[in-house]
């Protein structure tokens, strides 16, 4: 046992859009990624999540997988409009039934499910009543959970509330890269808010369902740095960091926005933002934090291309070693983004809810996926997690993103993340160079170190 990863519990991540496909059968209603996948040019090539890795219909695969690889615990997320197609109301026996089948079979293979009750797939019906602006979906999401816990608590002990409010707010909302792909400045602010009083009601509802639940939020943080010491790159820092991690960080973790964003608002949409929203609420006290890291960005003020979220913001294009969407691959922005995560929610475990590198993954002639960016880059950041953790933070659990290949948002079926490559056209599912990597490590990990 590597004394300094001693304990940590090690994960994989999957999402239920990006695996689950089934998208009209057992009942199911169509969620906002089914409606936007189909808007020409949302989603490379016009992919669709409607079989993705056939999860839904076949999942024992990726069950015996996740016992394979030896996971203590596997992060999977709840399709809402699979459970309650109505998106609030009556719940689908065939929804209840195949999540009881999900989160039944990885405890009887010694894989503890960890469960995202959000993960970005918004019943279209909803969406159709104002969606997440709408005080009615904050009511519905709250409602939703209440079920989800009643029905499941048997079975998991572990929540997240929402996935990357980040992402739901500024690109679903004003980037328009993900669904509803709505694009409208106030309408993000206010939408990253309203998750914010979503989360912190939901925390208070599954504590209300079932007292011994553990209870966490994941959020997105990056890495960021200015370009030069010049006054206009430091204040496009600033700004990018305002937008991209203090406004989540600081609200979450103290119930106070942060300084810095009527300047950049203005007070007006701020005021509307806020409208029904005690910021307070969402600061409730957690079991454990979630940080999803991914990326590290060099940040000088726009001069051409321009950020799709943060105005007067341009990242600039990163060197080698970079994934296949062009991100950084910075074990060092991630030490430093667990410190921070820590810093700001001083005496709360940290779980690295995500962590992975896009790759362009193939099987090659003799049928095997040779990752070896993957491979150095899960050695690199578990010793990242290894170093954070001498150094004082509480890391106690890591999800590598992801447990297969999957619909990718945005980018389609073309981005691959997964531990196990997915031959799509039959859901075939082989094991990466990584997966056998992360196996070794797990075990190699566990290992008591030998005496004398
Ligand atoms: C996170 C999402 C995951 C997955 C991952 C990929 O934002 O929670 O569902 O899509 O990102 O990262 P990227 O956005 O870099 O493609």
């Amino acid at each position: 046992m590597r004394d300094d990863l001693e304990g940590v519990k090690w994960g994989a991540a999957i999402a239920a859009y990006q695996v689950e496909g089934g998208a009209a059968s057992g009942g199911r209603s169509p969620s906002i990624w089914d409606t936007f996948s189909r808007k020409p040019g949302a989603v490379l090539r016009g992919d669709t999540g409607d079989v993705a890795a056939a999860v839904f219909e076949n999942p024992g695969p990726m069950l015996d997988n996740a016992e394979w690889l030896g996971l203590d615990v596997l992060r999977v997320s709840i399709s809402w409009s699979r459970l309650i197609p109505g998106g609030d109301g009556e719940v689908s026996e065939e929804g209840v039934a195949f999540y009881r089948h999900l989160f039944g079979e990885l405890r009887s293979r010694n894989v503890t499910p960890v469960v995202t009750l959000y993960h970005w797939d918004l019943p279209q019906r909803l969406q159709d009543r104002g969606g997440w602006s709408s005080m009615e979906t904050v009511e519905a999401f709250v409602e939703y959970v209440e079920k989800a816990v009643a029905l499941f608590k048997d079975l998991v002990q572990d929540w997240v509330t929402i996935n990357e409010p980040f992402c739901t707010a500024f690109h679903g909302h004003l980037s328009g890269l993900h669904a509803p792909g709505i694009r409208d400045e106030a309408v993000a602010l206010r939408v990253a808010l309203m998750q914010m009083k979503g989360h912190g009601d939901a925390v208070r509802a599954i504590r209300r369902v079932d007292p011994s639940a553990r209870v966490g939020l994941a959020i997105n943080l990056s890495d960021l740095e200015a370009a030069s010491e010049s006054d206009e790159d430091l204040q496009a820092y600033r700004t990018a960091d305002l937008i991209e991690n203090r406004l989540f960080l600081v609200s979450f973790s103290s119930g106070r926005l942060p300084d810095g964003l009527a300047e950049y608002f203005g007070e007006e949409v701020i005021a509307h933002a806020l409208e029904e929203i005690d910021v307070s609420l969402a600061s409730v006290p957690l079991d454990f934090i979630g940080l999803n890291y991914y990326e590290h960005n060099v940040i000088s003020a726009s001069q051409g291309k321009a950020d799709t979220v943060v105005r007067g913001v341009r990242k600039l294009p990163v060197p080698e070693p970079r994934s296949a969407n062009g991100v950084a691959t910075r074990p060092d922005g991630f030490i430093r983004t667990l410190l921070r995560v820590s810093e700001a929610f001083p005496g709360v475990p940290v779980w690295v809810t995500e962590n992975g590198i896009a790759l362009h993954d193939y099987l090659d002639p003799s049928g095997l996926c040779n990752d070896i960016e993957r491979v150095d880059y899960l050695d690199r950041h578990v010793e990242a997690v290894a170093e954070a953790r001498r150094r004082g933070v509480n890391v106690e659990a890591y999800f590598h993103w992801c447990l297969m290949d999957t619909f990718e948002w945005s980018y389609g079926y073309q981005l691959k993340y997964g531990l196990l490559y997915v031959d799509f056209p039959t859901s075939r599912l082989i094991p990466k160079a990584s997966a056998h990597h992360y196996r070794e490590l797990i075990a190699q990990i566990r290992q008591p170190e030998p005496k004398g």
